[in-house]
């Protein structure tokens, strides 16, 4: 099946936000890649709760929301969580993930797990029962325009065949940080379903450029 595209909002160029959307949206962009960040899960600080108000006025694209920030299970409310929307927790931000999943069924979202470099992949194997996906991390998170930590191939693979072993194909595999074309082309050989795409891919050059950009990362990913 071919692979999606969430357009990662960090690397908008906001001067010309209305302008990136509309191409967004003739192009089928499937998400809106949102990250939110508070300066303490990540050592950056980044889109949150007015932004997405924004966008919503803006645009009917889902959004796919990417908390990176401590304890999200108590923030959930403060987000407009629909249900057409992807939203990631971070294993690393709680010391209650199951709880925090569980708190997010009633929004009816896609509930995924994010998980950094280092974090091994073992770690999802007692939350497969409550993820929709997994987001994982190519970077350690908090920036944009960062080099892919070269272990986190390897790590899709065994993502890819853990899923196998446990008869979860259904579970999507999201991947975010550098999805290059070539890294994306790479990942989707490995079975990835979702792309993260910011400075790495379609936001590359200027505005006008976005389009032939999309249309390129696209053809990594069918
Ligand atoms: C990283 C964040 C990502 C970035 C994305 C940007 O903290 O979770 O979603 O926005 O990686 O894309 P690129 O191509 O600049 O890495
Ligand atoms: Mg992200």
């Amino acid at each position: 099946m071919a692979g999606k595209i969430s357009a990662s909002m960090m690397c908008a160029d906001l001067v010309h936000l209305n302008e990136t959307i509309k191409i967004f949206e003739e192009e089928k962009i499937e998400y809106l890649h949102i990250d939110v960040m508070d300066g303490e899960f990540v050592p950056n600080f980044g889109l949150g709760v007015d932004y997405i108000r924004a966008l919503r006025d803006l645009t009917d694209i889902p959004l796919d929301l990417h908390l990176m920030i401590l304890n999200p299970e108590y923030k959930l409310q403060w987000m407009g969580i629909q249900k057409t929307d992807i939203v990631s927790i971070h294993y690393e931000s709680t010391y209650q993930v199951q709880r925090a999943l569980d708190w997010l069924l009633p929004f009816g979202c896609k509930r995924f797990l994010a998980i950094n470099p280092a974090t091994p992949i073992y770690a999802i194997e007692e939350v497969l029962d409550y993820i929709d996906g997994i987001n994982l991390l190519m970077v350690n998170p908090g920036f944009a325009g960062q080099k892919i930590v070269p272990s986190t191939i390897k790590k899709a693979e065994k993502l890819a065949m853990l899923l196998d072993n446990n008869n979860k194909r259904n579970i999507t595999i999201e991947v975010d940080g550098n999805i290059t074309p070539e890294n994306g082309k790479r990942l989707s050989d490995i079975g990835a379903n979702v792309f993260v795409c910011g400075s790495s891919s379609i936001f590359r050059g200027d505005v006008l450029e976005y389009r032939n950009n999309i249309r390129d990362f696209r053809k990594n990913i069918t």
